[in-house]
């Protein structure tokens, strides 16, 4: 792979103060997406999931617990990394901030900073939120009930004075903005980067980056009083992954070309502290931050108090690996808010993929086998109608490059289902059943058409269905070496006479009375 473009994306890491829930199962997913789709594509991939440990919020939770707060961070960071493995990711890393690389990293950086004059010793009064590890100014907070005060994400705040280490933050503010406009694309979608630019226009304070008042993190280097803030820790983990302090490696082949996937909640850290951080320590920005929506649960705030968090792994259980990825990503116009009901799920799994999808690969290898020797048929002269066809499947990865960049999974599945969709309609207007008798060769030459089709949309669908777009290649006997987005034109055309497995459904039906009993 030496030479070949590099795509580094990341996930934010999860705190393991809390077990994984639908909304990290999103996030991760839509970077594993874009990772297998880079890497089919030629792309020099790495993908880089794990979790934050340290800090009050871990601390606190581990207390409640009455566990330490490794024991804590062992066992739930492990459900983490688990969670990854159940939903099919191919993360090439997992990171854990309590490791010493990233100490290491974080110290070094840390240092870095200081060097350059961009860290000095103060004291911090002001409001912290332990819920959301962030310091509020007194103009950003709500009021709750009973004239207490409130984050603006709803989280309680507290008052606290200490001696704190800060950040210069108020002299990157025209840097920040400079990027914002030089690089467009580097905070999407444009809403959250009209987001960031306004709050950055709003003025910058000093950041306040390191706690006395408790333990648990990374000390600061030469000044054990000190811990680091946990989002100067955590966000360093993407460059601790690629081998920082070591700017050679990893580092120099992965930085700065990298894509973190966060959830809208986390924006301002990642797209306005971290490249701030970054460009302090005489390091590139990252190339793109995304910021997706938010999900709910029929309706509802998902929350531990109302009860209805959705387990990931249940879902699989009830629908299936990849009827859930494809309706996570299908539903929501990615960057916007989605609601999760059971519903759309059935409505989506049935509809979408084992009526439109699966029905027309299993009508068409039905045929095939009973009518053609199980072997790709021979196709003759091509109709204009065929030419339609093949031409809207071989097109296809354009479109799909072209939505995947940009973060657009729903457009890169409706584009997909266009050819789904048109694939219907041919079979329909050939209708190769009746062709049969009248005219075997035409027969074929549809047969072939359609199998030619599904072969560039089970390559199609790959990212988004691993498993069961790789089961409908082993039916068309593409080898696994041509299942690449090289192999996505008429060159790699399925081969008259090469022998076909029996064929089976790829996508079956949700029986709702099965779920009830
Ligand atoms: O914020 N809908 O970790 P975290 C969609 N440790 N996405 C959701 C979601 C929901 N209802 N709930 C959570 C942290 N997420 C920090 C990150 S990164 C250097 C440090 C997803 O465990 C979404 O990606 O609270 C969100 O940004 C992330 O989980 C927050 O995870």
């Amino acid at each position: 792979m030496t030479g070949a473009a590099t795509f580094y994306v990341t996930t934010p890491i999860y705190y393991v103060n809390d077990k994984p829930h639908i909304g990290h199962a999103y996030t991760t997913l839509a970077c594993d997406v874009i990772a297998r789709f880079k890497r089919l594509d030629g792309f020099d991939v790495k993908f880089l999931t794990g979790t934050d440990e340290h800090g009050q919020k871990v601390e606190k939770s581990a207390e409640a617990a009455g566990l330490a707060p490794l024991e804590l961070a062992n066992r739930n960071s492990a459900n983490f990394r688990e969670l990854a493995g159940i939903l099919g990711c191919s993360n090439d890393d997992f990171i854990r901030t309590t490791e010493d690389r990233h100490r290491i990293a974080c110290q070094a950086l840390w240092n870095e900073l200081v060097k350059r004059g961009e860290i000095y010793l103060g004291a911090y009064e002001g409001w912290y939120s332990v819920r959301d590890e962030a310091f509020y100014g007194e103009d950003e907070l709500i009021a709750g009930t009973g004239g207490t005060k409130l984050a603006p994400t709803g989280a309680p705040v507290e008052w606290v004075k200490e001696p704190s280490y800060f950040f210069r933050l108020s002299a990157w503010q025209d840097r920040l903005l400079k990027w914002y406009e030089e690089q467009p694309d580097c905070v999407g979608p444009a809403s959250r980067r009209n987001e960031v630019m306004s709050f950055v226009k709003g003025g910058l304070q000093d950041l306040s980056v390191s706690r006395t008042s408790f333990k648990w993190g990374i000390p600061v280097p030469g000044d054990d009083a000190h811990i680091m803030y946990v989002w100067l820790d955590a966000l360093t983990n993407y460059i601790t992954a690629v081998g920082y302090p070591d700017t050679s490696g990893g580092y120099a082949r992965y930085w700065p070309n990298v894509l973190h996937m966060v959830g809208k909640d986390i924006v301002r850290f990642h797209a306005v502290y971290w490249p701030a951080f970054l460009m302090a320590a005489g390091l590139a920005p990252p190339r793109r931050v995304f910021a997706h929506g938010w999900w709910t649960n029929e309706g509802q705030k998902i929350s531990k108090s109302v009860g209805n968090v959705i387990d990931p792994l249940t879902l699989i259980e009830t629908y299936g690996l990849d009827q859930v990825r494809y309706f996570m990503l299908r539903e929501v116009p990615f960057g916007n808010d989605g609601d999760f009901s059971h519903r759309a799920m059935v409505n989506r799994m049935n509809g979408e993929l084992a009526n439109d999808y699966g029905n027309l690969a299993q009508r068409v290898l039905s045929m095939i086998a009973k009518n053609c020797g199980g072997t790709v048929p021979s196709p003759g002269p091509i109709s204009d109608d065929d030419r339609e066809l093949l031409d809207a499947g071989y097109g296809l990865l354009g479109r799909l490059r072209e939505a995947i960049d940009r973060q657009l999974y729903h457009e890169a599945l409706e584009a997909i289902w266009v050819v789904v969709r048109a694939g219907n309609g041919y079979v329909d207007r050939q209708a190769p059943w009746g062709l049969k008798k009248t005219d075997p060769a035409r027969m074929a030459t549809v047969l072939w058409v359609l199998a030619e089709t599904i072969r560039l949309l089970a390559l199609a669908t790959q990212p988004f269905m691993p498993t069961s777009s790789g089961r409908m290649l082993d039916q068309l006997a593409v080898s696994a070496d041509r299942r690449h987005y090289g192999c996505f034109d008429s060159v790699n055309a399925l081969k008259a006479g090469t022998p076909l497995p029996a064929p089976q459904g790829v996508f079956p039906r949700f029986v709702e009375d099965a779920a009830a009993g």
